[in-house]
């Protein structure tokens, strides 16, 4: 099944916002595959997001990042990346739907709380740099009340 990388952000941790998103994810029917408390250095976070090393806001981005732990996933789940992407919301809170993470818990774009990959390829590359180690295998015993 499809798997996604959800990265809990400085600020999502220091605000205490860590049960409360993992929550959100759970309650939908995604599996917990992978989970870790984690700092990173600047060079890990420039790989994370070298895709954006030309934008003007990319040291602020790096800078953020590596301000504090991270809570860093990997969630399982039937069109798990689109969909997380949605129950993440809008890069911008101030255009993110209430009822998404970023639409109920963030304000600026540079405090915007979570990390989700944007499409499955980002995804299976995002889940080799931060789970080099691999991921845990295992079956809900909820699934075929989940899944058809
Ligand atoms: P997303 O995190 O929704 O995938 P992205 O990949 O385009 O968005 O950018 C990564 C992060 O960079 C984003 O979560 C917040 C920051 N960012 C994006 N655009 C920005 C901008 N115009 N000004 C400041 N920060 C920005
Ligand atoms: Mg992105």
């Amino acid at each position: 099944m499809e798997q996604t990388f959800i990265m809990i952000k400085p600020d999502g941790v220091q605000r205490g916002l860590v049960g409360e998103i993992i929550s959100r994810f759970e309650k939908k029917g995604f599996y917990l595959k992978g989970l870790k408390l984690m700092s990173v250095e600047q060079s890990f976070a420039e790989k994370h997001y070298a895709d954006l090393s030309s934008k003007p806001f990319f040291q602020g981005l790096v800078e953020y990042i590596i301000s504090g732990p991270v809570v860093a996933m990997v969630w399982e789940g039937k069109n798990v990346v689109t969909t997380g992407r949605k129950i993440i919301g809008a890069t911008n809170p101030s255009d993110s739907a209430p009822g998404t993470i970023r639409g109920d818990f963030a304000v600026e774009i540079g405090r915007n709380v979570i990390h989700g990959s944007d499409s499955v390829e980002s995804a299976r590359k995002e889940i080799a740099l931060w789970f080099p180690e691999g991921v845990a295998e295992w079956q809900s015993s909820a699934h075929s009340w989940i899944y058809e």
